[in-house]
C-alpha cells in the first residue's frame, strides 16, 4: 500500500457538546445524586460538508475520572456519548481512521461546557433554549496518504 507523494488530504469536521438543565421530576431513569445537567458530546460532519464516515471509524471519549467507566468507545455513527453530571471538564478524544489509511489515531480535546457562556445575548439565548452548545470546527490532515485510502477519499 504505497503512499501518494506530495499530496495532502484535509477534511473539516465538528467536535461539540450540548448541555441542559435536568428536570429531575420528569426523568424516566433515576439520576445519580448531585447530577443537575444532561449533556452529550459528539463528533459529526459539518452541515452540508463532507461525510466523516469515509475516514472516521471509531472515537474513544475519555471522560472525567469521577465517571464509573470514563473511557467510552463508539464504533459507528453517531459518534456521540450522552450522560448526566454536575461539573465541567475537558473530554479527551481519540479518533481512529479507516484501516486502509495506515494512519495512527489522533488526539483532540474538547471542553464540556454546562453553563451559558459568551456575550450577554448569547447567554440569554442559551438560557431561554435550556441548551448550551459548544462546537469547534476541526481539520484532520493526511499527509502522503496510502494509495488505497487516497482512492477511497477521492471517490466520494
Ligand atoms: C469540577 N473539575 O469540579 C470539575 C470536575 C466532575 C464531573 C467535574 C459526575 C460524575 C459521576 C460529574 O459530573 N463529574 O458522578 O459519575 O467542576
Amino acid at each position: 500500500n504505497k503512499r501518494v507523494k506530495n499530496t495532502r488530504i484535509s477534511r473539516p469536521f465538528i467536535i461539540g457538546s450540548q448541555a441542559w438543565n435536568l428536570d429531575l421530576a420528569a426523568q424516566s431513569e433515576p439520576v445519580p445524586e448531585g447530577h443537575t445537567k444532561g449533556w452529550r458530546v459528539y463528533v459529526k460532519a459539518i452541515d452540508g460538508g463532507p461525510e466523516i464516515t469515509t475516514w472516521l471509524k471509531k472515537v474513544q471519549f475519555k471522560l472525567h475520572m469521577t465517571y464509573a467507566d470514563p473511557s467510552r468507545t463508539v464504533e459507528a455513527p453517531p459518534f456521540q456519548i450522552q450522560e448526566t453530571g454536575y461539573g465541567e471538564f475537558d473530554i479527551e478524544l481519540r479518533l481512529y481512521f479507516d484501516s486502509s489509511s495506515g494512519e495512527k489515531a489522533q488526539y483532540r480535546s474538547h471542553r464540556l461546557r454546562l453553563e451559558p457562556f459568551g456575550s450577554e445575548d448569547q447567554q440569554k439565548q442559551q438560557k431561554d433554549a435550556n441548551m448550551v452548545t459548544s462546537e469547534t470546527c476541526e481539520i484532520v490532515e493526511f499527509n502522503e496518504p496510502s494509495h488505497d485510502f487516497f482512492a477511497k477519499m477521492t471517490a466520494e
